[in-house]
């Protein structure tokens, strides 16, 4: 037997305690995990949807039940606040529920042939085994939206958690067992991301589904593509939250103070981009830096905290690395932005907010993935949708107007997969398709009614009675 190294995680919002300490395997502990979810998936894809259903469902009344338990895991683990830890793992538990629901309703369609007296029939399948890859930053709630399809739908899974987030994995993966999915249908993997890549290229595995960096994902794709695998990419974002002349002030600070830095700006949906119309801009940047400066940066456990730690100190050097880069290149940093000592030694950094930024900007074309968000000013709508569309990514967007006229026209004409009208761009329903446009994501959509296009695949099948 390989011997198996140790990841250990610190509570970002209180260094000095070990929240977790993850294994790390090896390429065989993954293949040992491949070999039972491929030994285990055609008895379960064969199971009756009821039974599935089932199972999913008992998964979700497990994590609703442990909704208190989990979300302190994993404010401690990933260090969200408390609530929003909790609102995840509620959040995880409905999406159990809803596709507990879905396997009964999958179906296929049934049409006349053009040849006469002949008929033809469509069917869902399942794929067979399906590799899964997911970030920190939602340890739950992604791993949920990509298991419970995969699973309602009759596949085998092959779950690689982020190691920084292994406990509460670990917790999903208890409530998993004990639903009683059978032994094989569900296999949960701790080793190195490169180690998971390879199975984009393993004969045993169908489909990759991936959420992270823009970087890995590209390499993935290369492999799944050669090796013929069904993928799916979700990757960066460089969300743009337009604000118009007309919006309602308050407003329109509120839903950028949300999207922005609520679970630390660390969402992929995150807003980072604000485009500001000149006619509200100034009102709009000193309001918000009010705002800002009172918010309440906290350990994730304190009831008092409005936003919690970055997660690690990559993440804290990477937005400092960017705050420097901003104001390099010209822009002035208004507010925020600097490490705060609380009574915990922690990753706190106060939200910063940069103005004076142009669209080419370092800071409005790579993504932060932190507290940190800047100003675009911007004279019309015009503008406005040539400097949200004047990116590489095309996650999520959003306007604040109180015009019909402007909202339809953001709508129709930025090049993104969702549009927030009056909404922080993050923040998303689970029963509704999921994804972006251009460098953001790869292949169908995740999450909702879409999640079928990617979890199965379309048997056509003629009947010459
Ligand atoms: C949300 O905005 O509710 O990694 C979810 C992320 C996204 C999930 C965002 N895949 O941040």
């Amino acid at each position: 037997m390989s011997a198996i190294a140790v990841v250990e995680r610190r509570n970002p919002s209180d260094l000095g305690e070990v929240v977790s300490l993850a294994p790390e395997g090896d390429a065989d502990v993954l293949s040992t995990a491949l070999d039972a979810a491929h030994a285990a998936q055609p008895g379960w894809a064969d199971a009756s949807p009821e039974l599935r259903s089932d199972c999913v469902n008992r998964v979700a009344d497990l994590l609703m039940a442990r909704t208190d338990e989990i979300g302190t895991l994993l404010a401690r683990e990933e260090g969200k606040t408390l609530p929003e830890a909790k609102a995840e793992t509620m959040r995880a538990a409905r999406i159990f529920r809803y596709f507990g629901g879905e396997a009964l309703r999958l179906h296929g369609r049934s049409l006349p042939s053009t040849r006469p007296g002949m008929e033809v029939e469509t069917r869902p399948e399942a794929l067979g085994v399906v590799g899964l890859i997911t970030p920190w930053n939602f340890p739950i709630a992604i791993p949920a939206w990509k298991v419970a399809p995969a699973l309602a739908f009759g596949n085998a899974v092959v779950l690689k958690p982020a190691g920084i987030t292994g406990a509460v994995a670990s917790a999903m993966a208890d409530a998993i067992e004990e639903a009683g999915v059978p032994a094989g249908v569900f296999n949960l993997v701790f080793v190195p991301g490169r180690t998971a890549g390879s199975m984009a290229r393993d004969p045993r595995v169908s489909a990759i589904s991936f959420t992270g960096s823009t970087g890995v994902g590209r390499q993935l794709a290369g492999e799944a593509a050669v090796s013929g695998k069904r993928l799916q990419l979700e990757m960066g974002g460089k969300n743009p939250l337009v604000i118009m002349d007309d919006a309602d002030l308050d407003r329109a600070v509120q839903i950028a103070l949300d999207g922005c830095f609520f679970s630390t700006g660390q969402r992929c949906t995150a807003s980072s981009r604000l485009i500001v119309h000149d006619g509200i801009h100034d009102a709009f940047v000193a309001a918000l830096a009010r705002r800002m400066a009172e918010v309440r940066v906290g350990n994730a456990l304190d009831p008092q905290a409005q936003i919690g730690p970055v997660a690690s100190e990559e993440q804290r050097d990477g937005c400092e690395h960017y705050l420097s880069v901003a104001v390099r290149e010209g822009g002035t940093l208004v507010q925020g932005g600097d490490r705060l000592r609380l009574a915990t030694d922690g990753y706190f950094l106060s939200p910063a907010l940069i103005t004076g930024t142009s669209r080419e900007m370092t800071v409005n074309q790579e993504e932060i993935f932190g507290p940190v968000a800047s100003v675009i000013r911007v004279a019309d709508l015009d503008e406005a949708i040539a400097v949200a569309n004047d990116s590489t990514f095309g996650l999520s967007s959003g306007i604040v107007t109180r015009s019909l006229a402007n909202a339809h026209a953001f709508r129709k004409r930025v090049q993104a997969g969702m549009v927030m009208v009056n909404a922080p761009t993050a923040g998303v329903d689970y029963h509704v398709p999921f994804g972006g446009a251009k460098g953001s994501s790869y292949g169908p959509r995740e999450q909702g009614f879409a999640a079928a296009d990617f979890y199965t695949r379309t048997k056509t099948i003629y009947i010459n009675p």
